[in-house]
């Protein structure tokens, strides 16, 4: 018997904790965490002891599947990549490109070879329509990052080691692990802050996990952050406590940022946001005062009706306290590998501009190039010129994580063509023509790619496949020979490789002509040579490292590190911690901050109306788990094991005051929808806010995810209106939904 350990990076979140693997016979037999890694340093969660039985799961795809007579039969690579072709030829012939549209899930962030390779499969495609999970999470912070520092993924983070007041807001690093945050251990971290003296508060209509681990919680209605945070921003004003510090010379706006806070004083806003006035004062001063304070906002902040406002104004607080780049402040990350998405996107060298075109059927306006997800059913579902008839979806369940899921699940099966590449059956794959499996995370590398862009340090790991599979396409590969069908090359014809070449000497070529870039002058016909023979996402990575911060900038810096330095360090290489770096990142046209973009500003309006709005008394929010991951980890025995915790969170009062009963199950009902739910009764939630987590429902027919199906749980996106958006990023809200419940 030969056992082998293997040091990996577990890829399910950002905290990117370091795994001891155990194999025995090509069997995974324990999963422990890596104490010597020097990232995570032996953190995990239940999640990454998962990755064996995942990669084990008899119901994972190892082939690819097509649909005949409505059944799913495995067939042959060459099969399923020619009917993929036919599909996709089919729609572009006859109905044009617009009629062809690609959903990026998820799972791209974590996965090697998309993460690397949806740019080019878009790039070169032609494919013009996009949608994502994008528009159910960050695209109002990507709004404010890019009017505010020139790059929709300029986003800072909390830089948690040496901090000593931390506002959270609207994030739940208890369950999530954070996001738009990568530290293991979050919550460890928050409760040293305490322990240092300092303070965390959490702001949440529920009180967390998160909470045990912070000095206060501060329960607030949902939707209303932005009043609560300009109302902070007043304070600030008001009472002098406005200090830019180091950022002095570098704001624009500030003028107009004292005039607009004017009217949002804390007793204005006091009601709506159910937080005390003087709570919201104290809340102000304690920020000013902390020596090495910020304001972290997440997901309760953005996919919610004033996400943007309420993700420019985190920063704007963090600006008017001077803790913007400043250690223990909110700070831009330094990835010792820089990620695609990161790159200046020649489209907005003028700077950004949304709404530039409108959506065909409901006039929703673009942001980046999207629109809101929810808009794909019924552009799947109206006829008439521009109408959707092919989709892709890349590691997606949009009809479990898309509102108005009812209308997604009716409209699927409407497309001509629906190609996955997905590894399970599940409620979108169902509907597909085709499946084009990846492979397990155990079969291909992996190291990570724009999560790094919000990482409290500079470090990286790499691992290689601890069972190759060379008998299977790689994700990138796939990805590419989509790219090429859709330029009209055949199965027969494709050259894969010589896709890979083009693109990756395109990029090279580009990036040594880009200003400030570490090659910049240097020849791309010398350069290429250099690199990695084989092609992929390795010979991109080792790229992205050499061309880093800390890499060899081939040759110019000989000590620098390439990707031959991580695969001789199983446990990673760390750099150190994060640094000031704004001069670097700014790329505003104005080479400032820009503190009061006229573009955000505008909807100081609609925050103005909301408050004293006269609404439901009962909102819903969504919430996470720690032993669940979007909708997709379901299918693991250990993970959905013990009582149900797909339940609807309600407050006693208004329990009593609904008629819902503990244990007993409620009917919820909203403008979009009505759904049936087991009650938990708790006092964690705040009066008037009720709670549902988010991705589940899996009782949908065709689906082949044997233990998702015995839990199945309930879709809340069958309450969330698709037409309930951010208005000026295009964002879902599925926080803040009015709600009626009563007894089942
Ligand atoms: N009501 C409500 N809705 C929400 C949210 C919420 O808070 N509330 N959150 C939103 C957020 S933040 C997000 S990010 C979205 C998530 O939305 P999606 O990304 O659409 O959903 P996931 O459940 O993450 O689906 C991931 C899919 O990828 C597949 N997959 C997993 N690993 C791989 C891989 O390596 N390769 C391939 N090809 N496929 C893989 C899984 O089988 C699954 O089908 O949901 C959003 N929807
Ligand atoms: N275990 C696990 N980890 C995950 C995921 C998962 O599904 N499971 N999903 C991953 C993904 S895709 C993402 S995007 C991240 C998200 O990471 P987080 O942002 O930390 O997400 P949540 O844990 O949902 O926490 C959001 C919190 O916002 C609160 N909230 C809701 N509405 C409002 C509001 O209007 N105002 C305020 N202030 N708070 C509000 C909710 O009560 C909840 O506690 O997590 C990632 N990590
Ligand atoms: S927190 Fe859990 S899921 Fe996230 S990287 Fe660590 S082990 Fe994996
Ligand atoms: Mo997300």
């Amino acid at each position: 018997m030969s056992e082998t350990t293997h040091y990996r990076t577990c890829p399910l979140c950002e905290a990117m904790c370091g795994l001891e693997v155990t194999v025995e016979n090509d069997r995974v037999t324990r999963i422990r965490p890596d104490d010597d890694d020097v990232w995570s340093k032996g953190y995990i969660c239940p999640k990454g002891t998962t990755l064996g039985y995942m990669h084990e799961d008899p119901d994972r795809l190892r082939a690819p599947v097509v649909k005949r007579d409505g059944e799913f039969v495995e067939v042959s690579w060459d099969e399923a990549l020619r009917v993929a072709h036919d599909k996709i030829r089919g729609v572009i012939d006859t109905h044009g490109m617009d009629a062809l549209a690609i959903y990026y899930g998820n799972p791209i962030a974590h996965n090697i070879s998309l993460a690397k390779y949806v740019a080019p499969l878009t790039a070169m495609s032609g494919i013009t329509v996009g949608y994502s999970a994008g528009t159910v999470d960050q695209w109002p912070k990507n709004v404010s990052a890019a009017l505010m520092f020139g790059g929709m993924w300029t986003i800072p983070t909390v830089d948690l080691d040496r901090a000593d007041f931390v506002m959270m807001i609207g994030a739940n690093p208890h369950a999530s692990q954070g996001s738009l945050l990568a530290a293991p251990d979050v919550c460890g971290r928050l409760r040293e802050i305490g322990r240092r003296g300092g303070k965390v508060v959490v702001v949440d209509p529920r009180r967390t996990g998160t909470v045990k681990y912070a000095d206060e919680w501060l329960p607030i209605r949902p939707g209303t952050d932005a009043a609560l945070l300009m109302a902070m921003v007043n304070v600030l004003f008001e009472e002098n406590l406005v200090s830019l510090a180091h950022l002095e010379a570098k704001v624009n706006g500030l003028d107009d940022v004292e005039k607009l806070c004017k009217p949002f004083t804390p007793e204005f806003v006091a009601a709506t946001c159910a937080v005390p006035a003087d709570r919201i004062r104290l809340l102000a001063r304690e920020l000013a005062a902390a020596e090495r304070g910020a304001v972290y906002g997440r997901i309760g902040t953005c996919n919610q009706e004033f996400g943007t406002l309420a993700s420019w104004l985190v920063d704007v607080l963090n600006v008017l306290t001077g803790n913007l780049d400043r250690e223990g402040g909110s700070m831009f990350a330094n990835p010792i590998a820089w990620s695609i998405t990161m790159l200046p996107n020649p489209e907005y060298t003028d700077g950004f501009e949304f709404g530039r075109w409108k959506s065909r059927v409901r006039g929703a306006p673009e942001v980046f190039g999207q629109f809101p997800v929810s808009c794909m059913a019924e552009e799947i579902a109206t006829p008439g010129k521009g109408q959707l008839k092919g989709l892709l979806t890349i590691a997606g369940n949009p009809a479990i994580s898309a509102p108005d899921a009812g209308k997604l699940h009716d409209a699927l099966p409407m497309l001509d063509c629906l190609i996955s590449v997905d590894n399970w059956i599940n409620e979108t794959s169902t509907h597909a023509d085709v499946i084009l499996p990846g492979m397990s995370a155990l079969e291909i590398p992996h190291y990570d790619d724009i999560i790094w862009s919000w990482a409290v340090g500079s470090a990286g790991n790499y691992s290689p496949p601890v069972f190759p599979d060379t008998d299977r396409p790689q994700e990138w590969q796939i990805l590419l020979m989509l790219a090429g069908f859709c330029m009209g090359q055949s199965p027969d014809e494709i050259d894969v490789d010589g896709l890979d070449d083009l693109f990756f000497h395109g990029l090279v070529d580009a990036l040594t002509q880009m200003p400030g870039f570490a090659l910049e002058g240097r020849d791309a016909r010398e350069i290429i040579p250099e690199c990695r023979e084989e092609g992929g996402p390795l010979r991109i990575l080792d790229f992205q490292i050499r061309t880093g911060p800390f890499g060899d900038h081939f040759g110019a810096k000989p000590d620098g590190l390439t990707l031959a330095d991580f695969e001789a360090a199983p446990h990673g290489i760390h750099m150190g911690p994060m640094i000031p770096r704004l001069a670097e990142v700014l790329k505003t046209p104005s080479g400032k901050v820009e503190l009061a973009p006229p573009y955000i500003t505008a909807d100081l309006g609609r925050l103005q109306k909301r408050v004293g709005r006269k609404e439901s008394d009962l909102l819903l929010v969504s919430r996470r788990h720690v032993r669940s991951n979007n909708s997709w980890m379901h299918n693991v025995p250990s993970l959905v094991s013990g009582r149900d915790r797909c339940t609807l969170l309600v407050h006693p009062d208004d329990a009593s005051r609904c008629g819902v009963r503990d244990g007993a199950k409620a009917e919820v009902r909203s403008e979009a929808g009505v759904i049936v739910v087991p009650v938990e009764v708790s006092d964690e939630m705040t009066p008037g806010v009720v709670s549902l987590p988010h991705g589940w429902g899996h009782d949908r027919p065709g689906i082949r995810v044997a233990v998702a199906r015995e839990h199945p749980g309930v879709n809340n996106n069958l309450l969330a209106p698709g037409t309930f958006v951010d208005e000026i990023s295009g964002n879902q809200a599925v926080n803040g939904i009015p709600v009626v419940i009563r007894a089942a």
